[in-house]
């Protein structure tokens, strides 16, 4: 099956992201495989809700195994499955916590072994000079990492706050050439395109 791989930096919105796009695409009953860093692997089922409420918080690294959702995509007349993999915040540094360097290791690992890859930048963190501010130098890597990938796209998320505007600029000319889908996750805007565009890549 092919995989989907949703990357990006800490609290950038890519597990609310993963959430209200499968969410969007019809599934109400949201199954998810959890693989945590040691190769445990674990199932659990959740709502909408209760997923957006234990899976989503502003601390960064809330995320610290892969999480995905398998989903069927319209494909012509058909459906194709593919699964969606949402991931562990990448940084520019070595972290202090073990725990947050392996789950960082495991990501790197899923990037190289997924065709299609949903690079999350936060439009809004772009004037922010701390931890948050996007892109950093990891978003570069992810850039060029993703042009051996059949299919590579930045989502500039978060759109519905007003400082993503100048956000999704900058964005647009630093990593011109790229594919850039301006979204809200929270919102749901800019799902269509996304849609069409993962279609496309399976
Ligand atoms: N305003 C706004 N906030 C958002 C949006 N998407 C996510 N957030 C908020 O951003 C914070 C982080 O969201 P997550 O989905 O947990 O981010 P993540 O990238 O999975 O973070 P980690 O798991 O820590 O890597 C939460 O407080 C979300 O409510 C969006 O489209 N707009
Ligand atoms: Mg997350």
């Amino acid at each position: 099956m092919n995989k989907c791989i949703i990357v990006g930096k800490p609290n950038v919105g890519k597990t609310a992201f993963l959430i209200n796009f499968v969410e969007y695409l019809g599934v109400k009953k949201l199954e998810f495989n959890f693989q945590l860093p040691d190769g445990t692997k674990l199932k659990k089922k959740y709502t909408y809700r209760t997923a957006l409420r234990e899976l989503v918080d502003k601390t960064p690294h809330k995320t610290l195994s892969l999480q995905s959702v398998t989903v069927e995509m319209p494909m012509g007349k058909g459906k194709k499955k593919i699964q969606l993999v949402d991931t562990t915040g990448l940084i520019d540094y070595i972290h202090d916590s073990e725990e947050v360097r392996k789950a960082i290791s495991q990501t790197i690992s899923e990037i190289l072994d997924s065709q299609i890859i949903l690079h999350v930048i936060d439009g809004s963190a772009v004037k922010k000079k701390d931890f948050f501010s996007s892109p950093s130098e990891v978003d570069y890597q992810i850039a060029q990492v993703a042009h051996s990938k059949k299919g590579y796209v930045i989502l500039v998320n978060k759109m519905d706050l007003p400082e993503a505007e100048e956000g999704l600029k900058i964005i647009k000319k630093e990593f011109s050439g790229n594919l850039i889908i301006p979204i809200s996750a929270i919102h749901k805007r800019g799902f269509k395109e996304v849609k069409t565009f993962v279609a496309y890549n399976i």
